[in-house]
């Protein structure tokens, strides 16, 4: 390759531009930042990208092009990765035909998420190999690596990114594309893909004996590799962490370990046996100096306080200097708000003013918490507004209850909130329950996403449209309400003060679209239309 062959991409891109490269054939994934321009970028090279309605959905349906012969993606951030859980810890032991790469973007110090959670763990408790890049050509090199293993072993990868790894940009040299990635065929193999308990005993016992043999394998592989430094000070680090601490103390040596588990233990072993100090440089939970104490190796741990936000290079040299002084705050920024004109407002206006208990859930309206709203009692986790709102209803005293409002968004609903309406409707509580959608037409949080219920796909393109009211009346919902959260819509207040009155089960559809891409969105209503008449 040369120079001119170089270009300057983000993580996210970098690792687009290898799927592509690497002849994957699926990819499927919810938005969540910092993971969502992985699936945009994808399909803009052409490749095969979907949203899913959910990250469960995403995967599973990954893992069908997986079992099918075909490379496969699944993308999301790290919470989706608990949504997505339960397909992962069994596809660990059905194992697939060719790569599944699972791709979870982890946000150490919270830029746009609800936890911090460190999902290294799954690795371990799922039982999947992982891969970790520290920047944006290793996000590409390193999705080969992944692919490679996950055929080798026939074992799902968990490929775990960063905030830093995703977003920032830097040069990426491609390597030619693949020729030769397999073509999808489907070979029958029940007791290797239906978990059935006698066939997943067995099942279990080859993931622990791939494992091992992968631990075997990772002790000589080059994508763990030393650095050679002083001897005065050892380091042990991967992924985004290993450029901070190679900054932070250039003269160090380094074991930098870019398939982190199964770990290389002797490797690593040897390494700490060759410095007079180690240190393990890692973001997040312990996860590195834990499992490497676990063995028995002497290592330093970086003290407790740098296990919350992102480490950068003054926090390494603190932990390098066992510095635990209290650090410099940073000034806090001018809090997020709704914009100017957003439907969302007027839901909330009205909320605050009727003295309403609001269970919230996540996307912009998540906001709806702040002044001059005030309007949000609780937020947990997509879809939770529903199940929560539902558990105060069943045990507040009535005139309290009477007051308990589920308020989510159109995509967060369509993700899981439906399974929240079927509690409402099967259980529902003697007050009955007020339930508004927000429906702006979008998947506004994350940077304007289609999803089911939206009626575009994730190319913009016609697809088909669930509608909200449609498939609560097809559930048993009597009361459905449509109202238009516009600025000085006497309606919305009217809607709502009746739906509480009332004991009996609601929805309220507040729809309105975002007004950012309402522009946009009647332009793609336009196309389609003129598609439609030249096709006729
Ligand atoms: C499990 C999980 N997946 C993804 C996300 C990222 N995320 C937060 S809110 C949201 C959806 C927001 O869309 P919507 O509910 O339509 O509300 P809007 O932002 O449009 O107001 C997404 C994808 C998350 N927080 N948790
Ligand atoms: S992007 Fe859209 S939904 Fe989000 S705050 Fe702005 S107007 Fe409201």
């Amino acid at each position: 390759m040369t120079e001119s062959n170089r270009l300057l991409l983000s993580g996210d891109e970098a690792v687009a531009l290898a799927a592509f490269h690497a002849g994957v054939a699926l990819g499927a994934g919810y938005p969540g930042t910092p993971s969502t321009e992985i699936l945009e970028h994808f399909a803009e090279l052409g490749g095969h990208a979907q949203w899913s309605p959910n990250e469960k959905v995403a995967l599973e349906v990954a893992i069908g092009g997986a079992f099918a012969g075909a490379r496969s993606i699944a993308t999301m951030k790290h919470v989706g990765l608990n949504v997505a859980a339960d397909p992962l810890f069994t596809v660990a032991y059905t194992g697939v035909t060719s790569a599944l790469v699972v791709i979870s973007a982890d946000d150490p110090g919270l830029a746009s998420s609800q936890n911090e959670q460190d999902n290294r763990r799954y690795a371990v408790a799922a039982g999947v190999p992982m891969v970790e890049p520290a920047d944006s050509q290793e996000a590409y090199d390193l999705f080969f690596a992944a692919v490679e293993l996950s055929e080798r072993w026939q074992v799902p990868v968990l490929y775990r990114m960063t905030t830093r790894v995703c977003h920032a940009k830097t040069l990426v040299t491609p390597r030619e594309p693949v020729k030769d990635a397999p073509k999808a065929n489907y070979v029958k193999d029940v007791p290797g893909r239906v978990m059935i308990p006698a066939y997943a005993r067995p099942a279990h016992s080859k993931l622990r004996k791939k494992l091992a043999e992968i631990a075997a394998w990772n002790e000589t592989c080059a994508l763990n590799h030393f650095i050679p430094g002083d001897r005065k000070l050892g380091i042990i680090t991967s992924g985004i962490s290993c450029v901070h601490a190679r900054e932070a103390a250039p003269e160090a040596g380094f074991l930098k370990l870019s398939v982190t588990y199964p770990l290389p233990v002797e490797k690593i072993r040897q390494f700490v046996q060759g410095v007079d100090r180690c240190v393990v440089i890692e973001e997040g939970d312990p996860y590195l100096a834990e499992s490497i104490r676990a063995e028995g190796i002497k290592v330093e741990a970086k003290p407790e306080m740098f296990r919350f936000g992102e480490l950068n290079v003054n926090r390494v040299r603190r932990i390098l200097a066992n510095d635990t002084s209290p650090e410099p705050q940073a000034k806090p920024g001018k809090p997020p708000q709704l914009c100017e004109g957003c439907s969302h407002r007027v839901v909330f206006d009205t909320l605050r003013d009727l003295g309403c208990i609001v269970t919230g859930d996540i996307g912009c309206y998540t906001l709806g918490v702040l002044a001059p709203f005030s309007a949000i009692d609780t937020c947990v986790c997509m879809g939770a507004s529903l199940g929560v709102g539902l558990g105060m209803r069943h045990t507040l005293p009535p005139e309290q209850a009477r007051r308990v409002v589920s308020v989510i968004g159109d995509s967060t609903f369509m993700h899981s909130g439906i399974t929240g309406l079927l509690e409402m409707v099967y259980n529902p509580p003697p007050t009955g329950h007020v339930l508004i959608i927000l429906d702006n037409s979008t998947t506004a949080m994350t940077g304007h996403q289609e999803h089911p219920g939206t009626g575009r796909n994730l190319l913009h393109e016609p697809a088909h449209k669930v509608k909200f009211e449609d498939l609560a009346k097809a559930m048993g919902l009597k009361r459905v309400v449509v109202v238009d959260p516009r600025p000085g819509n006497p309606e919305v207040k009217k809607v709502i003060t009746e739906s509480l009155a009332s004991d009996e089960l609601t929805l309220i559809v507040a729809r309105r679209p975002c007004i950012l891409i309402a522009p946009q969105i009647r332009e793609w209503e336009r196309c389609s239309v003129a598609c439609d008449k030249a096709e006729a």
